[in-house]
């Protein structure tokens, strides 16, 4: 997974893929584990169907997570854009930040509210890159090779931010520090941390979860947890 990304040079994993963790999540997707079938498009619950609220925020990944140095770290914006960027760390923080409040919603059924974020807006960086009218889908990469994908309407809401920091505190690093990606409106698994890579495309490119049983969408109100 890694190696096949130049932008994942310097930068140490540790621990190891959990393969067992990995297919057992396939099986769930396969078997359409916790699918309750009382969708709430409506919204009329905050707690979408078949979740659990918790006060913890426990930790989900592949297994590895990268240790970045901020004088290591990058984001790369590119594809269908008119303005390519490569921000380096103080070029990123140096950008306009912005506080959000949402609540968290993970495929495996728990739910965290009022998580207090801030960070860049997506929509202040669709201002400063620009897609082109072909730009319909982004690809999101991270460091640990992960990649996950959302229709480019689904990233322009006003919601929608790449994060440095949680409840006042910068983003831990297991929860995807130095920034992450968080769309508050879709399961969880669709805010890649560790992100280094954001790509604008004409074609949907499935990522990690989405190529294996998860819905290629992700709202937690309709139950797109397998598709
Ligand atoms: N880079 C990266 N981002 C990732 C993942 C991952 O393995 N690698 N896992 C996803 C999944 S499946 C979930 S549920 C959330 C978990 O985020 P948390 O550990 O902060 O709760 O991160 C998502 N983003
Ligand atoms: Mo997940």
């Amino acid at each position: 997974m890694a190696g096949e990304d130049d932008d994942n040079d310097h930068t140490a994993l540790t621990g190891q893929i959990k393969e067992k963790l990995i297919r057992s999540k396939q099986l769930w997707a396969e078997q359409g584990r916790l699918l309750t079938g009382h969708a709430d498009p409506r919204h009329a619950n905050r707690l979408p169907p078949g979740q659990k609220e918790v006060k913890n925020w426990p930790v989900l990944d592949l297994g590895r997570q990268p240790d970045i140095r901020p004088e290591k770290w990058h984001l790369r914006v590119r594809g269908l854009v008119e303005n390519p960027v490569l921000w380096t760390w103080p070029e990123f923080t140096a950008l306009a930040q912005e506080e959000f409040e949402s609540d968290i919603h993970c495929v495996t059924a728990w739910s965290r509210y009022d998580n207090h974020w801030c960070g860049v807006s997506s929509r202040a960086i669709l201002d400063i890159v620009k897609p082109k009218p072909e730009a319909r889908h982004v690809e999101f990469h991270a460091y640990d090779g992960y990649t996950t994908n959302v229709k480019l309407e689904v990233f322009a809401e006003p919601d929608v931010l790449l994060a440095t920091h949680w409840d006042g505190k910068p983003l831990p690093r297991d929860h995807g520090g130095p920034v992450r990606v968080v769309i508050p409106h879709w399961y969880f698994w669709k805010s890649a941390k560790w992100i280094n890579r954001i790509e604008f495309t004409a074609e949907d490119r499935p990522g990690f979860w989405e190529v294996r049983g998860y819905h290629n969408e992700g709202d937690p109100w309709k139950e797109e947890r397998y598709g």
